[in-house]
């Protein structure tokens, strides 16, 4: 599996460079540092007891987000919803990346998860980033993470983010994000198909 992972990279990285002079990616998040002093451009899913704000302990800036979670057995999720409409296209190769730190008690993860929306509903392709919890710790660290985007993508891409507790008495999850960034490397036709093929085949060996 990894190998053909490697692979598909490697051919939609070796396209796409032959076809552009730069793989700078284009943003397609809003409000990804917080900035904004709020929770402008994020969609917040909460829990009995969970909250989510801009926090002036940032990262950079002035502000992050905190999103955290007192309810047991749930998840709070914040995501960057729809984005990218347009712009994005199928097979087309997606880096995700943010600074992130936290706490969790008695079994509280957080999980990134990606998304390749249908228009009208559905998705084209889920993935966890990393196929496991953040494991985040106290202090800020870089996550990073490329994929590609699903098959459809008529109703753009989500990021999703978490704050997820364990059906047990104190689970508590607490994560603070900063930086976020989702961008696109927009591939020619070929290229597109190719990475497709790629996409094909990796999930043929799931
Ligand atoms: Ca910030």
């Amino acid at each position: 599996m990894m190998t053909s992972r490697i692979t598909a990279a490697a051919v939609v990285l070796a396209l796409t460079a032959g076809a552009a002079t730069s793989l700078a990616g284009l943003e397609l998040t809003t409000n990804g540092g917080f900035e904004t002093g709020d929770t402008t451009g994020w969609s917040y899913f909460p829990t009995p007891a969970s909250t989510f704000m801009a926090d002036i302990d940032a990262f950079s800036g002035s502000f992050s987000g905190r999103l955290e979670n007192l309810t047991e057995g749930s998840a709070a999720v914040i995501k960057q919803a729809n984005i990218g409409i347009g712009d994005v296209s199928a097979g087309d190769e997606v880096t995700i990346s943010f600074w992130a730190k936290g706490a969790n008690g008695v079994g509280g993860v957080n999980f990134a998860e990606f998304f390749s929306e249908i228009d009208g509903g559905g998705v084209s392709a889920t993935e966890i980033l990393g196929g496991a919890p953040l494991f985040v710790t106290d202090q800020w660290e870089f996550y990073s993470f490329t994929t590609f985007a699903g098959p459809d993508v008529s109703g753009g891409v989500t990021l999703q983010l978490t704050a997820t507790t364990g059906a047990v008495i104190g689970s508590t999850s607490l994560l603070y994000v900063d930086n976020v960034s989702v961008s696109v490397v927009p591939t020619p036709a070929s290229a597109a198909l190719l990475g497709l093929g790629g996409l094909a085949a990796i999930r043929r060996r799931r």
